[in-house]
């Protein structure tokens, strides 16, 4: 069989069939089965990313790079695979490219404080976005407090695209960075990374993406899109909380200095000082987090192209079905142009209150500003709530939104 049949075979495994990996989903509330729409926030875990970190605990726990016994030897095995199949899954040239960090958070923050305060100084400039969450804002707020850089921003269009005409006038010999997210968690929508990349490094400056929504959600390679950092989270994935990766260029990596100091980042360590590790080892100080390569595993056997499709189609759906009920106004760009996350407001309801309305009828969406401030602001509303799919998502559970919606207006009387 050629692997184009082998992808064809993989498209046609029906979304009943991969609910049936995900045992969370056969739970009750209220009475009620779940409908989980929160998957934006953090992903439910298959059977076969929890099998295998049960089999980790239960067969070869031991602390990686460490020990020189067998089960030392199997874990930092495991370890190593795992961000090798982390790094072909997003197409880094090397696993020495893919450092393991908590989260996305964590990734960004590396960032600042290694890269920015190293290359960043008074008069400088970073651009950002003015759809980031603000794991890509408030570390730049912290720095540039700390330095005096100035942050600016490529705009939101009124239909919740990124405005990249004005690039040319927005980046100049002052720019050192651009950090921008690939995925809206709010708007869904899908920026022009390469685009923006090509900008940045046509004015002299670096790329960092925020892949927290995108690398879980579409086929994503890192070459491609020519950024100099990515970072992404690994329980967004189907993976565990804890573990997320922070992807850099190595040309950039090795002139980067470590961000936090301990063991296993140094190579040795004397009382009047220490020679810091080899990439990856030299960003992950500690004990690091173990298990990510199974959900790379089961999300490459489903095959990122048919996630992707799938989404589109009930993101297309929702949007349809949303924007037809009278008084919700739904934001962000056609379904062709985002990902999953579908934010929305009720006339004459708080967002909290169509949440909790929801969750009488089993249904998990968020409520809130989603950790994107300024974007809600700009929106000119102060929250919104927020559906959000993924691979074990149906059509039935965005009618069950819909029933739940009209029902929650006519309690309102709105
Ligand atoms: N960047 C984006 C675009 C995100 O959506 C999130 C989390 C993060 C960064 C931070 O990820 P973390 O794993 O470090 O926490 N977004 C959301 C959300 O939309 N609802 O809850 C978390």
């Amino acid at each position: 069989m050629t692997v184009a049949q082998t992808q064809a075979m993989v498209v046609q495994r029906p979304v009943l069939d991969v609910r049936a990996d995900f045992p969370i989903l056969e739970r009750l509330v209220h009475g009620k089965p779940l409908a989980y729409l929160d998957s934006a926030a953090t992903s439910q875990k298959p059977r076969q990313v929890v099998d295998a970190m049960t089999e980790y605990y239960f067969s070869y726990n031991a602390n990686i790079h460490r020990g020189v016994y067998t089960i030392a030897e199997e874990a930092t095995a495991a370890y190593e695979a795992a961000r090798k199949k982390i790094a072909a899954f997003i197409g880094a040239a090397s696993s020495k490219e893919v450092i393991f960090v908590r989260n996305t958070t964590e990734a960004i923050n590396l960032v600042a404080y290694s890269w920015g305060r190293k290359n960043l100084k008074a008069g400088d400039e970073v651009v950002l976005t003015e759809m980031e969450h603000h794991s890509n804002l408030v570390p730049w707020f912290l720095l540039a407090e700390q330095i005096g850089f100035q942050i600016r921003y490529i705009p939101v269009t009124p239909d919740g695209l990124l405005d990249t005409s004005v690039l040319p006038r927005l980046l100049s010999e002052r720019t050192r960075l651009v950090s921008l997210t690939h995925m809206s968690n709010v708007l869904g929508t899908i920026t022009p990374v390469r685009e923006v990349a090509d900008a940045a490094h046509r004015a002299g400056a670096l790329c960092l993406v925020d892949g927290a929504q995108s690398v879980p959600h579409m086929a994503v390679n890192v070459r491609e899109m020519d950024c100099d950092f990515m970072a992404f989270s690994g329980h967004k994935m189907l993976g565990p909380t804890g573990v997320g990766c922070l992807y850099g260029k190595r040309a950039v990596l090795e002139e980067t200095p470590p961000f936090l100091g301990g063991g296993e980042m140094i190579k040795n360590v004397t009382f009047e000082g220490a020679r810091y590790n080899d990439l990856p080892w030299r960003f992950e100080a500690g004990t690091p987090s173990i298990a990510l390569g199974a959900a790379v595993d089961y999300l490459q056997a489903l095959g990122m192209d048919n996630v992707r499709r799938q989404e589109e189609s009930l993101t297309a759906y929702a949007l349809d079905r949303l924007r037809a009920m009278p008084g919700i106004t739904v934001y962000g760009p056609p379904a062709s142009k985002r990902g999953s996350a579908v934010s929305f407001t009720v006339k004459g309801m708080h967002p909290h209150d169509v949440a909790t309305l929801l969750d009488q009828d089993a249904i998990a969406v968020r409520a809130g500003h989603h950790c994107a401030q300024p974007l809600h602001n700009k929106l000119g509303i102060p929250a919104s709530t927020r559906a959000s799919f993924y691979v074990y998502n149906t059509p039935q559970e965005i009618d069950r939104l819909v029933d739940s919606l009209a029902r929650a207006q006519k309690l309102f009387g709105v």
